[in-house]
């Protein structure tokens, strides 16, 4: 179990983040929230308690890598590198406008901390599996994470990806699955079932993990003790909420993409400042 103060301080940063998506989509008038939320702690933890990363130098040759294969989950992504201070957050106001450095998925060319162009699903594994391919070959210590999702796990690319990593023994190299249990069009079951996720991972010569992705003690549990097992990489199958923390949206289909209504934003942007008014109580006290 992390320490409390750990957790407290990282729970509040979420809620910042969480913030930081609202106030993109109040600019856009829409994105894709549901997985930007469910992913949302995950991208926390890792940039402000877990990766060696710098924002004033984010080409560091050394630094930890981070791929979000689901690139439509970029809401997360942005917010948390605005708020690890990556970028201006006035540049969170340029969401949805032409020639925006935040568009609809991430572009490394245009926004620093972007390790790689994402958004056609099933790509970022196979990335991410050769940059920590890259790591053993030149003797570096820097481990790569990426982020996929339950409904992309039916492209085939993953799978490949996944024999590699195995095979090469990259135990340098972590997947979190957000396992929302949704995807675009409904239960991820019903439009492709791959379960179960955890015994394919494993029968490729993966380690497995499950947590609760949306619980930081659990998160921060997972990551502490990277690498799973030596010589494998490593999968934590994460339980998540999509839209996770927009109180009306939780666990809906319909939330995969939010066409933004005034009164909502209104009301999620009263929850989610009650939220980080009650985490601060918590950091202090
Ligand atoms: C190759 C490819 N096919 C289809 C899409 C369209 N698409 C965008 S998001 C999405 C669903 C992804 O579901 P999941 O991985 O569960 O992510 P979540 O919606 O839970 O964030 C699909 C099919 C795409 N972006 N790329
Ligand atoms: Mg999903």
């Amino acid at each position: 179990m992390a320490d409390k103060k750990r957790t407290a301080s990282l729970k509040l940063t979420a809620a910042k983040c969480r913030q930081n998506v609202l106030r993109m989509v109040r600019a856009g008038g829409h994105g894709h929230v549901g997985g930007a939320l469910s992913a949302l702690d995950i991208v926390t933890a890792l940039y402000f308690d877990t990766m060696n990363v710098d924002p004033e130098n984010p080409k560091m040759e050394d630094r930890d890598r981070f791929l979000l294969s689901a690139g439509h989950k970029c809401l997360a992504q942005y917010a948390v590198l605005a708020e690890r201070g990556f970028f201006d957050k006035e540049i969170l106001d340029t969401y949805g406008k032409l020639a925006s450095k935040i568009p609809g998925h991430p572009d490394m060319h245009k926004l620093p901390g972007v390790e790689a162009n994402t958004g056609a699903l099933g790509h970022g594994l196979s990335i991410a599996a050769g940059m920590a391919m890259s790591a053993k070959l030149d003797k570096k210590d820097y481990k790569v994470y990426a982020i996929t999702g339950d409904g992309e796990l039916p492209e085939g690319s993953n799978w490949e990806a996944a024999a590699a990593a195995a095979k090469f023994g990259l135990d340098n190299l972590v997947v979190f699955v957000d396992n929302n249990g949704l995807q675009i069009s409904g239960d991820v079951t019903k439009v492709m079932d791959m379960r179960p996720v955890d015994e394919k991972f494993k029968s490729f010569g993966w380690a497995v993990k499950y947590i609760d992705g949306n619980d930081m003690d659990q998160i921060l549990y997972a990551l502490d003790s990277i690498p799973e097992e030596r010589g494998k990489p490593t999968m934590i199958l994460c339980s998540t909420v999509k839209a996770k923390g927009l109180s009306f949206g939780e666990n809906q289909a319909g939330f995969h993409f939010w066409n933004a209504t005034p009164e909502l934003l209104d009301q999620a942007e009263k929850e989610m400042q009650e939220e980080v008014d009650r985490l601060t109580k918590e950091v202090l006290g």
